[in-house]
């Protein structure tokens, strides 16, 4: 048989815009595909919640795959080495109580396992606003992030979500979108974006799954985003708390589609 190169044209911008149609309405939208946006969207779509994630770089996995400052390792503290084994992570114990993954195995199950699950992730597109209805974020607005970084003045596309997760990392883009345009009405002491902290991991892994929760009607905050959105610590290169808090937000968004 000749391959025909119209064809497989066609069959990447029939199949790719199949998927984008498809997921323009969802429960739930995740921005960012770093270990913690991950985790939701797999504990969510096992449960048959429909989910797309939304990244903005060529690669997923956000900052595990450097490990701590390029060796490419991960500690996970006990709590966490549920998730690694229910995953198939591989990891061995360091000293009692400190595990060790391998950050490439780690990255690549997570993302492995969350797409076979149904969690459908778009890289190479940036959330850059969101949707608002009456006092609730409803969607998101997107654009490719090669415009995004070009400058050009293109405007963007919206999609439908029920809930919201802000997993973008240290710098809670969703977060402070809300607070620059919405006001400080954050569910934080002061309503307002309260910004991470120095490191000190044992107080940033003991908060982060407390913090992982609902930040403004219809949106949730996880991983690194929920310690910057509440004033919390930075914990550098361990991941538990950043598995332990995906969990955590899928938990509580499966029983809010539940009631709702
Ligand atoms: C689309 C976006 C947007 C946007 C950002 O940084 P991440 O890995 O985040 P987490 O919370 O899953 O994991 C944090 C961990 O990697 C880390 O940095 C730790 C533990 N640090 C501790 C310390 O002390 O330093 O992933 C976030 C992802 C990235 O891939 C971004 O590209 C993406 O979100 N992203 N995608 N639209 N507006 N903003």
């Amino acid at each position: 048989m000749k391959l025909d190169d119209i064809l497989i044209s066609k069959a990447i911008a029939e199949e790719f815009m199949k998927d984008f149609l498809k997921f323009m309405e969802v429960d739930v939208a995740i921005v960012g595909a770093g270990p913690a946006g991950i985790v939701t969207g797999y504990y969510l779509a096992r449960k048959k919640r429909k989910v797309a994630i939304f990244e903005r770089k060529l690669s997923i996995g956000g900052g595990m795959w450097g490990g701590g400052m390029m060796f490419n390792k991960i500690v996970v503290q006990e709590s966490a080495t549920s998730i690694l084994k229910e995953f198939g992570v591989n990891f061995r114990e360091y000293k009692k109580g400190y595990y060790v993954s391998d950050s490439i195995e780690t990255v690549s199950t997570l993302t492995s396992k969350a797409v076979k699950a149904g969690a459908k992730i778009f890289n190479l597109i940036s959330v850059e606003d969101v949707m608002m209805r009456k006092e609730r974020i409803a969607g998101l607005v997107l654009n490719w992030s090669a415009v995004e970084m070009a400058k050009l003045h293109i405007d963007p596309l919206t999609i439908r979500a029920k809930f919201v997760v802000d997993s973008t990392g240290h710098s809670a883009e969703i977060a402070n979108i809300i607070v620059r345009k919405i006001g400080k009405k954050l569910f934080t002491k002061t309503g307002d974006f309260l910004g991470e902290k120095p490191m000190w991991a044992d107080v940033a892994e003991k908060s982060i799954v407390g913090n992982s929760r609902e930040i403004y009607p219809g949106v949730y905050v996880a991983g690194m985003a929920a310690n910057a959105v509440f004033g919390t610590p930075r914990m550098g290169p361990i991941f538990g708390g950043m598995l332990l808090s995906g969990k955590r937000v899928a938990e509580l968004l499966l029983a809010r589609l539940k009631s709702s």
